[in-house]
Order: C-alpha cells, then structure tokens, then sequence
C-alpha cells in the first residue's frame, strides 16, 4: 500500500540503433514503453513504491514487460489477454527529431477494463495517476479510468492526470471534452502547451501565453497544474501562485519519454515532502535525464544520481 498507483497500456518498443529512415533500418533493439510505466519506473527508481495495473498478451512480449517492471521495482497487476501486446516502432529520424508507428488496434492493453481494477488498491494509495491515452484506448479503458478516478476521489486520494494527447489515436475535438472532464477531478495536472489549447479549445498557437494556459486550466479544478514545455522548461500554476522553472540543458539524444520522467520527478519530490520549487527543480531534473538515451525509461535516475547533471567533473571517482 502506499506510493503511486497507475493504469495504462505498455507496448513492446523497437528502436533502430542508427539514426535514419525506418526503411532503411538495419538492426533495432526490441524494449517497452508506455507512458504510465514510465511514470512508475521513474518514481521506483526514486524510492516510491509504485503500482502499475494493465492487461498484457500471453506472448514473450508481456513476458519482457512485465519482467523489466519487476526488476525495476514496479508492483505489476497484470491481467494476461488473449489478444497480443501491442507494438510500437520508433523512427529516429534525425539526431533529435522521433516518430512513431503503432501498432495497437485491439491489443490486450486495449481490453483493459474496470474489472481489472483489485479492491482497495487505489484506496490504499498515496496517489492514483492516469494519463489520457487510455480513455482514447477504448469504452472499456475510458470506463477503468473513470472508475479509478471515482475510487481515488471518494478514497481522498489524489489524483494526477497527464493529457498525453496522442493524434494518431484520437483527433483534438473529441479529446477537448474527455480532457476537460478529467481534469475537473484532478488534483494534479499536466500538460504541453499544445495539448493545453486542445483542452481550453485555443486554436491559435501564439494567442495564449503558457502562464494564461496554466491560469485557466486550474480554473477547470486541479490545485496544481504544470504546462511543460520541453527545452523551454515549465509553467506551473499552484495554489494560485505562477512558477517558471527552466530546463537544465543537456544533449538531447531522444526526447521521447521526458514528459514521463518530468512528472515521476514531481511526484516523487512532493510524496517526500519537497515543497513546490523543489518539485519542479526535480521534475526538470528527472526530464533532462530522460532525454540523453534512445529510450523511454532507460536513463532515468536513481536518487543519488539527481545531482549529476549539475556535476562539474564529468567522471565521478
Ligand atoms: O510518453 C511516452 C509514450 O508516448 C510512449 O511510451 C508510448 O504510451 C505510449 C503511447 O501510448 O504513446
């Protein structure tokens, strides 16, 4: 009991070892990513129990998932499926510029549903995290994740939602409602800058600066939300004060995963106690660390090794 629990899907990953054209693509290392298990890796390497809950096909690439989620650290509760785990393939298209293929339709994460969800699990924990893939996933999934949602709230447990806009699943006019609906039952909140104005129903990129889209997403309900804005740093509005918070500059290898890594960051600092700078401090911190491997979860620091980038001796003896 304790810690953070979390639901969603994990996909197996398969990342080209050279930069280039997919087609061109020679060897490819087969790993796993999922926006909410990267969440709970980064928060198990930090010390904070974390729970993942998903469904995973009886196939060896559930085998690999739930394995590294256990070496890891992260609680499993895994339902196995007769549909198989779904993949993704990245592209690395240039040094820094990813993309993405999926495939995913009618995976066993897919068939996640509120029955999936064990009693007194969420009641028990110290916060529930979702993101919004999940309810773009499916009825059932969107059905699990409302559910969650309705136990953390009548638990008094907070929830921490991450709007994880993903076009390739769902287009913007029918995220907008589901978003906004989310929102208002979390505490927590976080968002890019475009999946703000997705929200809000913004259309025009530069017409609302990132402190206005913090302002009015907390009107929507949550205490604290945090625009995150890449190399740019983040935006947070909490409990009614505005915070900047700038990225600490590294060589960004593969940006895939930062957001993940930012809020396990965040998370992780306030469930032990550190005060909102020292969140967001950590939070940019743990994004940073994410960014300098082809990898979701693969860079993510452990607690001693939080002071790291700001290191000025690059070997440590
Ligand atoms: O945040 C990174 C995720 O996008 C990636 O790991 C895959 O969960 C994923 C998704 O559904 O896009």
């Amino acid at each position: 009991s304790g810690g953070v629990v979390t639901l969603g899907e994990t996909l197996g990953l398969l990342v080209p070892d050279d930069v280039g054209p997919l087609f061109l693509a020679r060897s490819m290392r087969l790993s796993m990513g999922g926006a909410e298990s990267n969440v709970a890796i980064g928060l198990a390497r930090l010390g904070v129990p974390a729970c993942w809950i998903g469904r995973l096909g009886r196939d060896p690439v559930g085998d690999l998932i739930e394995r590294n989620l256990l070496a890891e650290g992260v609680r499993c509760l895994v339902r196995r499926d007769d549909a198989p785990t779904a993949l993704m393939l990245r592209e690395r298209r240039t040094g820094t510029v990813a993309g993405v293929s999926y495939y995913r339709h009618g995976s066993a994460g897919s068939h996640l549903s509120p029955d999936d969800l064990p009693d007194g699990v969420i009641e028990q924990a110290e916060t529930l995290h979702i993101s919004g893939i999940t309810p773009a996933l499916g009825e059932k999934p969107a059905a699990a994740v409302r559910q969650a949602v309705r136990r953390a709230r009548s638990a008094g447990v907070p929830v921490c939602l991450d709007f994880n806009f993903r076009s390739k699943l769902w287009d913007a006019a029918t995220a907008a409602p589901v978003f906004r609906e989310l929102a208002a039952d979390a505490d927590m909140l976080f968002a890019g800058d475009d999946e703000a104005r997705i929200a809000l129903g913004v259309d025009d990129p530069g017409s609302v600066q990132p402190q206005d889209l913090a302002r009015e997403l907390s009107a929507l309900g949550p205490g604290e939300v945090v625009i995150k804005r890449g190399r740019h740093g983040a935006t947070a509005r909490i409990c009614g004060e505005t915070i900047e918070v700038p990225a600490v500059p590294v060589h960004t290898v593969d940006s895939v995963g930062a957001g993940d890594a930012f809020v396990a960051g965040y998370l992780a600092s306030k469930l032990t106690g550190g005060g909102v700078h020292e969140r967001l401090s950590t939070a940019a911190v743990t994004g940073a660390f994410a960014v300098t491997v082809p990898g979701d979860w693969e860079a993510l620091p452990r607690r001693q090794e939080l002071s790291l980038l700001a290191a000025d001796q690059d070997v440590q003896r």
